[in-house]
């Protein structure tokens, strides 16, 4: 261990000689590498033991996030920080002639989820461990994270992201606290014991990979469990071993592997059955050490279900209380209501999970009964409930039309269910879920996300921590809510160009990148606006694309006509499958190529997508806007967590009023974000009336038309087919996500930040007003939220 620059060198030197039997000087920066993360994981293992101790002494009661997604990101510098350990590290290696950052690039990122659900648990769980509460995380160790994603020719390919390939040296193994997945077989009456049985099953070993969670400046390290699936000792008799070895090989191989076929659909369902089962067993298996009985098992447990992904675990959970405890049915029941809370985020349909019930059956026999059994009571409950209102019944069942609803699901067997941002959450209780708040009126509930101010201000910009740092002090590290605090210097002229100098200092770095990645030249006194999401349609990413070519139009029509200078930003990763959002990509690339290399208005607009967008490069993107893009169709995004991520570094919020910029917008005032759109309930009234025709947007307004007319004349493609199908998505699908309908009054928005811009002193004043308000979006916040309401923890006393 070390406390010292000298005993840090010591240690340092001393472990590349054991490790690789040369010195400091002679090794590989790899090697380097390698060492420090371990003497990293190392000097955490001692707080990581105290916790485990500390929380087992006391029995407190302990939160288990189940999410299939996890997206951590580097954790090297962040775990460093936390330990307080950087600043003697950093130096110790720099007398070595290491400059730490070249050994912080070698890291992969964690790249264990999607987008935003993934990011917020990792978020979560930085929060836990730095307020010093007891928490586990389980998900699944994947070979290979979400894909990376490569630009060729305008066009995403996607490439294996080997997170692994230089091993993870955070993950410890614990073979002895493997245990047993059975999937298929068939369930018998058991004379003899008087219950079911599951037989003629294949097993599958859950070996669990642990790493460990490191508060900032807390001995307090909590968990987080990574499943991995290999061959069970007592392999099946009736198949080809090397058969059996792939399809278990299969269950971690992949992130969100391929559902559009029904093979990719069974593995999903496998690995989600797969890390609930083996976590739970743990679960169980610890409380079992301590007490005689699980009867007080809700006690000292709280299972947080991070979507409808994880919400096997209600039957499974019932499974084990019954087939293996001996439980009743109604004491089984009362346990897990009383265990599991679940948090909903989308209301999207398409997106709310239903597996076929003839898969559920034959993957997971045992469980599929007793979800029936589940039904079968729920409908009892709803009958008695109502008074019979059967149009109600059919509208709530769990399973309806040969397909198992698993919100419903996650509804009947949790005592919580939460949305994330005030505004989904209302939706949820008033209009998407009216009928379970009837049934159950005091379940819903919201919590609005939030987002680490350590990783997304203290860590990722440092520029900006050292001038809030200078001006207010630094206890807003632990009290995000002191942020408040710069409010008298949000009119103070001197910090005013402090924090523009600071701001220019970020748009240099970010401009550097693009310079070496992108080859393009972007100049850091334009305005840097900026969208980072996943692709999709309703983020509506094509609204921006479309107001960039209508400014490019007007710039080429009219040369009177001219904006001050704008670089537009793009980051998105399209899910492979999803054709329409690939040709967004597609025409933001060619939109980008023509545009750059007009002469005549390059000095004006210009239009970067930077590659492989995720937690590393975001680190980068976020410090560097001047505009925070937030244009989804209002009601359709749950929250979104960037917005908060770029308010916290001094961004301004170009908005719909959807998710938490609803509550931004509330929190600074309307002098300090553009919100522009329709609202939530006049997209709804609009629906509703079904009198919406984008023909009747395009013929009324000549700048839409030849917009929209310019994705099929051959002006962005030679072929006039190229971007066909996003042209029918407007016209002739008639604009699902109202694009057309909003954008006049985006064009206007934009406009407006056009002008604020150009009064340098007030748009840093609005900048500052915004990060002095930002505290309120910090995880620390959402988690003690959720520790007051739904999972009453103590914090862990070491
Ligand atoms: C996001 N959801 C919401 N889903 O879209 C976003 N979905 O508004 C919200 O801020 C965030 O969750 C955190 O609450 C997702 O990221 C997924 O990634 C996903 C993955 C698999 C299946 C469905």
């Amino acid at each position: 261990m070390f406390n010292t620059k000298e005993e840090f060198k010591y240690e340092f030197s001393k472990r590349i000689i054991e490790s690789y039997g040369r010195t400091v000087e002679e090794a590989h920066l790899t090697e380097k590498f390698m060492v420090l993360e371990t003497m990293v994981r190392d000097y955490a293992s001692v707080n990581w033991a105290m916790t485990k101790m500390a929380v087992q002494a006391k029995q407190q009661k302990q939160v288990h996030y189940f999410s299939m997604e996890f997206l951590v990101g580097r954790l090297l510098v962040n775990n460093m920080m936390n330990l307080g350990i950087y600043e003697i590290a950093k130096e110790g290696l720099a007398d070595y002639g290491i400059n730490i950052h070249d050994l912080e690039e070698l890291e992969s990122d964690a790249g264990l989820g999607n987008g935003g659900l993934g990011r917020l648990a990792a978020c979560f769980m930085d929060s836990l461990a730095s307020l010093s509460y007891p928490a586990f995380g389980n998900t699944i160790r994947y070979d290979y994270g979400f894909f990376k994603q490569k630009i060729e020719n305008g066009y995403q390919v996607e490439v294996p992201d080997q997170w692994l390939r230089l091993g993870n040296m955070w993950e410890v193994r614990k073979p002895k606290h493997a245990t047993e997945v059975k999937f298929w077989g068939k369930v018998i009456w058991d004379d003899a014991t008087g219950g079911w049985k599951h037989v003629d099953y294949e097993a599958v070993r859950a070996v669990p990979y642990d790493m460990p969670i490191v508060g900032n400046d807390t001995k307090v390290t909590n968990t987080l469990r990574l499943w991995k699936a290999e061959p069970s000792e007592n392999i099946p008799t009736n198949k080809d071993f090397r058969q059996y070895a792939q399809e278990v090989n299969d269950i971690c191989q992949t992130l969100y592997p391929d559902d559009s076929t029904h093979a990719g659909r069974v593995l999903r369902l496998k690995q989600q059955y797969f890390f609930v089962c083996a976590g739970l067993n743990s679960i169980i298996r610890a409380h079992l050490r301590v007490y005689p009985d699980l009867t007080n098992f809700h006690e000292k447990n709280v299972i947080q279900l991070n979507d409808t992904h994880p919400v096997l675990v209600i039957p499974e959970l019932m499974r084990v209380f019954i087939d293996d405890y001996n439980m009743e049915w109604d004491d089984a029941w009362n346990i897990v209501c009383k265990t599991c809370a679940y948090t909903n985020h989308t209301i999207l349909a398409e997106a709310l999970e239903k597996w076929p019930v003839d898969m559920m059956r034959d993957l997971l026999p045992r469980v599929y009964q007793i979800i029936e059994e589940i039904n079968r009571r729920f409908i009892g409950f709803v009958k008695q409930q109502t008074e019979n209102d059967n149009e109600l019944l059919q509208r709530v069942m769990i399973i309806k039309d040969g397909q198992v609803h698993m919100a419903r699901l996650a509804i009947a067997g949790s005592f919580s269910v939460n949305g994330v941002a005030q505004l989904h959450s209302d939706i949820l209780k008033e209009r998407e879920m009216k009928d379970f708040d009837t049934l159950y009126p005091n379940k819903f509930n919201n919590k609005t996300n939030g987002v680490t101010h350590r990783r997304w201000l203290a860590y990722c910009n440092p520029q900006l921590t050292s001038l809030i740092n200078e001006s207010i002090g630094d206890s807003w590290m632990h009290r995000p809510d002191d942020l408040e605090k710069l409010a008298p210097y949000v009119t103070d002229s001197i910090t005013q160009s402090k924090f523009y100098n600071v701001k220019q200092q970020r748009k240099q770095i970010l401009a550097d990148y693009i310079k070496e990645h992108n080859g393009i030249d972007v100049d850091v006194n334009s305005i840097f606006d900026i969208q980072v999401k996943r692709l999709h349609a309703y983020k509506r990413q094509l609204l921006n694309v479309m107001h960039i070519i209508y400014l490019y139009q007007r710039m080429k029509e009219d040369s009177s006509f001219r904006i001050y200078p704008h670089t537009y930003i793009f980051g998105a990763k399209a899910a492979p499958s999803y054709y329409l959002a690939k040709k967004i990509i597609k025409l933001i690339n060619s939109v980008a190529d023509k545009v750059n290399n007009d002469p005549e208005t390059n000095k004006y607009l210009k239009v970067v997508f930077i590659e492989n967008y995720g937690v590393t490069i975001a680190e980068k993107i976020i410090p560097a806007a001047d505009v925070s893009e937030q244009i989804s169709t209002a009601g359709k995004e749950a929250s979104g967590t960037s917005n908060m991520k770029f308010m916290m570094n001094g961004a301004l919020t170009l908005g719909t009023l959807d998710g938490a910029n609803v509550e931004i917008a509330e929190l600074v005032g309307d002098d300090n974000v553009v919100i522009f759109g329709m609202k939530d309930n006049e997209v709804n009234d609009l629906k509703a009336s079904g009198s919406y025709s984008s023909w009747n947007e395009y013929n009324n307004n000549p700048n839409i038309k030849k917009v929209i007319d310019s994705l099929v004349d051959g002006t962005w493609n030679s072929s006039r087919e190229e971007f066909k199908i996003i042209f029918d998505e407007l016209m002739a699908r008639n604009d699902e996500y109202f694009l057309l309908k909003d954008f006049e009054s985006y064009r206007l928005a934009q406009e407006k930040i056009n002008n604020l811009y150009q009064d340098r002193a007030n748009w840093s004043k609005i900048c500052l007003a915004n990060i002095a308000k930002s505290g309120h979006f910090s995880s620390d916040r959402t988690i003690e939220d959720y520790v007051k309401d739904i999972w009453h923890l103590n914090r862990v006393k070491i």
